[in-house]
């Protein structure tokens, strides 16, 4: 196991985005199946049957949210979420700008398989690039009749709209998203009911990630049984993987699920410099809770991530190697949360802000290691008590930093004061 080239195939032919070579490349091949030669039931069947799980982040079954949206005649929706905001990840900005039609090729299978008519991919504000591709790739597909009505003579009919956000990270979150969507400020909803059952407008909305509705394509064109021979039981099919942070070749990889944790850093993305080891690593984006040196040579799968303590997530490894200190790393992590905290929910709200003063204080040398507790224990009452998971999503990698590190943040605190100390004084005399 280590690199693919499924997602990532023919990024290297020249306009690979143009749909002629697409199309050329055998693109729209799989809608055009999807469509023509299957039923909806059909299609579905496939997806369930492939075991694609959602790249977005939590790893649910794709094919089983899709058999949650209701059958019947009302209006349905496929939502992309191209929200891609999560620090250290950056894989569905290489597919939109570079294989935007295998994404609008994506969605059209899943408008199928959900029985949509109408589709929206929300992406990033700061995307503009990408936000222009897919905007030109949308209307040449109009133009093909890839999208529109009654597509390729099927008579389905699915219209594709680009929606830009405004750069809020919390629109990421699903129900956030649609409020966006809707026009209104993106804070998230109470769940259930979930957006399969109400959704955009209340009405049933299958909504998936990019990386996740790229797939699709692959799966429908080559069957679920091949997806299915990448990866593995619990973890089908190929991953692309953002690699940042101490690595010497930091970058977008594509690999089977299940390479081990130690190949992707070491071998793929050149490890950290030499003489530096890893300390730590987040393995799915900052909300991951961190894994240590000795789950290194586990393999990268959703299950094997989260019996570690962990998760998979967005697929975004984080390489923090022995020279950085962590104090710092938690402070701008935290920061981050506060930031991005939309303040609907009083955890979240008060939460964030309170561990950033904290991390705040030990960091100017003003705490004392009773402040660690009180850390500890603001985490434990944000997990698990917040609307949507953004408060969890600082709460979970801050607690396991402090619990992974504690005598570091102890050493900072006992320096820092004494520098604080000797500073005051100076100033003193
Ligand atoms: C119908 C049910 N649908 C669950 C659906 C639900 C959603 C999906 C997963 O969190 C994670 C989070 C971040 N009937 C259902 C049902 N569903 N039960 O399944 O649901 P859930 O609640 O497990 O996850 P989520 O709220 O989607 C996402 C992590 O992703 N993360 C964040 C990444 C952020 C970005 C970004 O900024 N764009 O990628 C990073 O790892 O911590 O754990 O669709 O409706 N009974």
């Amino acid at each position: 196991m280590s690199l693919v080239e499924v997602l990532t195939q023919h990024l290297d032919v020249p306009n690979a985005h143009e749909i002629d070579v697409y199309e050329r490349l055998g693109g729209y091949r799989a809608a055009r199946k999807a469509l023509l030669e299957m039923t909806p039931d059909q299609v579905l069947a496939e997806l369930e049957s492939s075991g694609l799980r959602g790249r977005g982040g939590a790893g649910f079954s794709m094919g089983k949210k899709a058999s949650f949206i209701p059958k019947g005649a009302m209006d349905k929706y496929l939502c992309c979420n191209a929200d891609e905001s999560e620090p250290g990840t950056f894989k569905d900005r290489l597919i939109m700008q570079r294989k935007p039609h295998l994404l609008i090729e994506g969605c059209i299978i899943a408008s199928v398989a959900a029985g949509a008519n109408k589709g929206f991919i929300y992406i990033r504000g700061e995307y503009e690039l990408q936000a222009r591709v897919l905007e030109r790739a949308i209307a040449q597909a109009y133009e093909r009749g890839y999208l529109g009505r009654n597509l390729l003579g099927s008579g389905h009919d699915f219209e594709l709209v680009l929606h830009r956000g405004q750069g809020a990270y919390i629109c990421g979150e699903e129900t956030a998203l649609l409020d966006s969507l809707e026009g209104k400020r993106g804070n998230p909803r109470l769940k259930p009911p979930f957006p399969a059952n109400q959704g955009l407008y209340r009405g049933p909305t299958l909504i998936n990630n990019v990386e996740t509705l790229s797939c699709t394509p692959l799966i429908i064109d080559r069957g679920a049984e091949w997806f299915r021979s990448l990866g593995s039981e619990q973890s089908t099919g190929p991953k692309i993987v953002s690699v940042s942070g101490n690595v010497r070749r930091p970058g977008n990889y594509e690999i089977e699920l299940g390479t081990p944790v130690r190949e992707i850093i070491y071998d793929i993305a050149g490890g950290p410099w030499p003489g530096n080891e890893v300390k730590c690593f987040f393995p799915g984006g900052s909300s991951a809770a961190v894994l240590g040196p000795e789950h290194l040579d586990l393999p990268y799968t959703f299950e094997a991530m989260q019996q570690a303590g962990s998760m998979l997530g967005s697929g975004a490894i984080i390489v923090v190697d022995e020279t950085q200190p962590i104090v710092p790393l938690a402070l701008r992590l935290a920061e981050f949360y506060r930031h991005e905290s939309c303040g609907k929910c009083v955890p979240c709200r008060e939460g964030t802000n309170w561990t950033v003063k904290l991390l705040a204080r030990i960091e100017r040398g003003e705490a004392t290691p009773m402040d660690l507790d009180l850390l500890a224990s603001i985490q434990e009452n944000i997990i698990g008590n917040c609307l949507c998971v953004l408060g969890d999503s600082m709460a979970v990698p801050v607690s396991s930093l402090l619990r992974r590190f504690r005598s570091e943040f102890e050493e900072h605190i006992e320096r820092a004061r004494a520098e604080r100390e000797r500073e005051l004084a100076r100033a003193a005399e």
